[in-house]
């Protein structure tokens, strides 16, 4: 059969008995974890500190994740079914030994085992650092996808860069400004992945690309610079049973140690210039999410990436035998946003430079092997490359595209004929100076189908920025999946006592309803009961005050657990609108003070809790969280107000801050603009931790409201259609704010003179809301500060309020990244679910 491994040598009973890994019992547990803390650590009982034990207990894992991963890989090889590899520049996977334990079913006994040798498993688990190899939500949902295709038992592998710097650590000063520190996430060596010195691929960068003219199309690239492209395989474990898939993160390193020329010359300096050019490739994550830069080593990235993950998959199907024309029949590849749309023109490289096929049966292969996901219509975050740069760095790359570009707008020519303008807005290829390539429209022609993540984002791309193309190639290609969360992380890990309490009340295991999340509506007839709420009320309450916990011991302040905890953490940026919220917060410190004693006593203690990123560039951004952290200094040490309204900005947000937080919140807030956050997952994440939800009718809100019901959220603000009309009259009908909104104009005086402040710190940020105001404050105001009365109001009768939160995570089955991973497998890719059987491997 293809694929079928070669039997090893020596004594066959050996090898078939093979190993298990480790045994689930408590003995077996605690004797591997001593055998690798006195081989693999080489160190002893003595001195051992938490990192030390977390280390053992990690390598001890492992071990039983390498057997299943093993097993797994050799059950796809010898079944040979149709694969998915998932491209993603980003996997913001956090920490893996609690979800490595969830998953294989070990976390009791190894709590127990690392309890009799005198640690604790909370410590342990603390001592792990994140893995942010990611920006935001774009790389945490290519890590619930990861969780969810192993959990189904898809044959998926991730395919990203082995940053050796992750997201930069953020850093708050005294003054409110965002610092930022490297993430030298690796400086303790990593003991979930495994290093692949051995798999490794030649990737060239510049030299010359020259076309053969013999009338093949062909042409022979050479000249410029070789890089290594060296692989490392991190396991992803399903839950509850052993398939576990991979993935495959490149480092690029010199290929030789150093150039040896201008080392025999004496020239050092060179010599290890050139090794650290390739070395920087994989050196450290882009910080910016949603703006496009067009820098050189970015591009670099891309190209490095995509073409060792394009040698490695073809690679891997030759391995079956079969001829290139059947690639697309056992290979799809899904490309997370634009960043490796590169992979369409090399696959046209290797296919007509490399394997001799002509352009239509190329671009055939091509077209039926690729989906692309597109994650945002904000124009500014669209890819486009300049022409000059891709010709220097990737000059054959350019050729490639240049001619998809004429027979797209060739054929284009032949269904509107004459239509010019058509001609130009659909060009793969942007007029200026310099000329950019759009890589969103090329992902678009070069893919089988493209998708957004939530039912409002994927209308928006087939109205907006995809328009033409709908119309040229037929709205069947242009759907939508709607993004998913892993209820295993983001319900069972970071609330175990919610997950348990549901799992007593369903009277189900917890393996069966985190499987199957729809299960969760059993819980609706509960909200009735008092009993229930009043447990579902104490977890919520114990949440808090580990919350307050983390405060306490982080930023040193005492938190009122009494409070209605507030909650919005996401990164930061205008469209989000932080400054919103932030302004809404001065608008309820001003009632407050102007509030008698007795007034004030009948409001609703609020506690707001602010984290997020901001790009390290973004300038106005930045000044958002400088106004937040200056605000909170003010008005925590006001004496009059601060039992009712306190406020934390929490630094260097992160996977494993989000676990901490989201358990906790009563609202979270998910207030962009409407039309502006494609979906958003955070939101997803609350609402299944019975949080409700304060938004705007926009992204995956408008589907989480579908499901709980408009009851259980709270809506303000604008809708979607009229945000251009509104920003149409803000550019010709200007309305002075004094006007428009006199509760805003108040607030933003106040800031102005000085409240919190110096005041002309601020003048560039309250400027962009004086001015073009583009993402609407002004206009949505008002009704932002009605919701958010309404939701004290709603606070104030707490059986209702439990009922509420309930109902929300009752209802929330649809959004598991099971299901989302499933409509991907079946109605994009035709992968079948691939168990491995039961027994050893071989
Ligand atoms: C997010 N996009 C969307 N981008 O904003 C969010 N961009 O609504 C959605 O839920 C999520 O994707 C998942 O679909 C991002 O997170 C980036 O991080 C990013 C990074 C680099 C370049 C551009």
């Amino acid at each position: 059969e293809a694929g079928e491994a070669k039997w090893p040598r020596g004594e066959e009973k050996i090898w078939r008995a093979g190993t298990r890994g480790v045994d689930s019992d408590v003995p077996s547990i605690t004797k591997s974890f001593v055998n690798h803390v006195q081989t693999s650590l080489a160190r002893q009982a003595y001195n051992l500190d938490n990192l030390g034990a977390y280390q053992a207990a990690a390598l001890s894992v492992r071990d039983s994740l390498l057997v299943n991963w093993n097993d797994t890989q050799m059950n796809y090889t010898r079944k040979a079914p149709k694969r998915a590899y998932y491209l993603s520049l980003e996997f913001l996977m956090g920490r893996t030994l609690d979800n490595a334990l969830l998953n294989l079913g070990l976390k009791e006994p190894y709590a127990k085992g690392i309890k009799g040798l005198g640690f604790s498993i909370e410590d342990i688990l603390e001592q792990e650092r994140d893995a942010g190899l990611g920006n935001g939500g774009l790389g945490r949902l290519a890590a619930c996808y990861l969780d969810s295709a192993a959990t189904q038992e898809l044959p998926v592998w991730g395919y990203g860069l082995r940053y050796k710097y992750g997201i930069f650590q953020q850093l708050i000063s005294p003054e409110g400004n965002q610092l930022e520190a490297p993430d030298p996430w690796l400086d303790n060596q990593n003991p979930w992945e495994l290093p692949r010195l051995d798999v490794t691929y030649e990737i060239r960068f510049y030299g010359q690309a020259d076309r053969l003219n013999d009338g093949t199309g062909r042409a022979l690239w050479t000249g410029g610079q070789e890089v290594l492209a060296v692989a490392y395989d991190v396991m992803i474990p399903g839950y509850g049973h052993r398939t576990t898939n991979n993935l495959r993160l490149w480092e690029s390193k010199p290929k030789r140690g150093f150039d040896l020329n201008s080392f025999n010359a004496g020239n050092y300096e060179a010599a290890v210039e050139s090794s650290n050019s390739a070395a920087a490739i994989t050196a450290v994550l882009y910080p910016n999410d949603h703006t496009s830069f067009g820098k050189e080593l970015r591009l670099k990235q891309q190209y490095f990436w995509t073409a060792a993950s394009l040698a490695d998959i073809i690679r891997r199907f030759k391995n079956l035998g079969k001829p290139m024309t059947k690639f697309p029949e056992y290979v799809a590849i899904q490309l997370n946003d634009t960043h490796p749309t590169l992979a369409i023109p090399e696959l046209m490289r290797i296919l007509i430079d490399e394997e001799d096929f002509d352009w239509d049966t190329a671009w055939q292969i091509v077209t039926q092997t690729f989906f692309y996901t597109n994650h945002t219509v904000l124009p500014e975050a669209l890819e486009k490359w300049p022409v000059p740069l891709i010709e220097h760095v990737l000059p054959r790359h350019l050729q490639i595209i240049y001619d998809i570009n004429l027979f797209f707008l060739q054929s284009v020519e032949r269904k509107f004929p004459g239509d010019r303008d058509r001609l130009a807005r659909m060009s793969l290829i942007e007029e200026g100076t310099p000329k950019q390539v759009r890589m969103a429209f090329l992902a678009c022609i070069g893919s089988r189908k493209v998708n957004g993540v939530a039912e409002l984002h994927s209308d928006l791309v087939r109205t907006t920025i995809l328009k033409d193309f709908v119309e040229f190639e037929g709205i069947s290609k242009f759907g939508n999946v709607t993004n998913g969360i892993t209820p295993r992380r983001w319900l069972d890990q970071c609330n175990p006592e919610l997950s348990a309490l549901i799992s007593k009340t369903l009277k189900l295991e917890k393996d069966v309803w985190l499987k199957d999340l729809t299960k969760l509506e059993g819980l609706l007839p509960f909200a009735e009961e008092k009993k229930f709420r009043r447990e579902w009320t104490a977890i919520k309450q114990r949440n808090k005050e580990r919350l307050a916990h983390y405060v306490q011991t982080t930023l040193g302040y005492t938190v009122n657990t009494n409070a209605l905890f507030d909650v919005q953490i996401k990164r930061l940026h205008e469209y989000k609108r932080q400054t919103l919220n932030i302004l809404g917060v001065i608008h309820r410190y001003l009632s407050l003070k102007n509030m008698t004693p007795a007034q004030r006593k009948k409001a609703i203690p609020r506690v707001v809790f602010f984290a997020g990123k901001a790009a390290p560039a973004y300038y106005i951004a930045k000044l958002t969280i400088r106004l937040i952290v200056n605000v909170a200094r003010v008005i925590n040490n006001d004496p009059e107000t601060k039992e009712y309204l306190t406020l934390f900005f929490l630094p260097d947000y992160s996977v494993s801050l989000a676990e901490i937080l989201i358990p906790a919140s009563d609202i979270s807030q998910h207030i962009s603009t409407a039309g502006t956050e494609a979906s958003g997952t955070s939101n997803m994440k609350f609402c299944l931790n019975g949080g409700l939800l304060l938004g705007t009718v926009d992204g995956a809100n408008i589907e989480i409201a579908e499901e709980v019901g408009e009851a259980n959220v709270f809506f303000f603000g604008h809708l979607t259609p009229a945000v251009e009309d509104i920003r149409y009259q803000h550019l010709y009908h200007p309305v002075p704010i004094e006007t428009k909104c006199p509760a805003l104009a108040n607030v933003i005086d106040q800031v102005s003179q000085g409240l919190f402040g110096p005041g002309d710190v601020y003048e560039p940020l309250l400027n962009t809301i004086r001015q073009t105001d583009y993402y609407l404050l002004t206009d949505d105001f008002d009704s932002y500060i009605a919701a958010l009365a309404m939701v004290d109001e709603a606070y104030a009768d707490k059986e209702e309020w439990a009922k509420k939160s309930i109902r929300t995570t009752a209802k929330m089955g649809k959004f598991s990244s099971d299901r989302a991973i499933m409509e991907y497998a079946e109605s994009y890719w035709n992968l079948e679910p691939t168990p491995v059987p039961p027994g050893p491997a071989l």
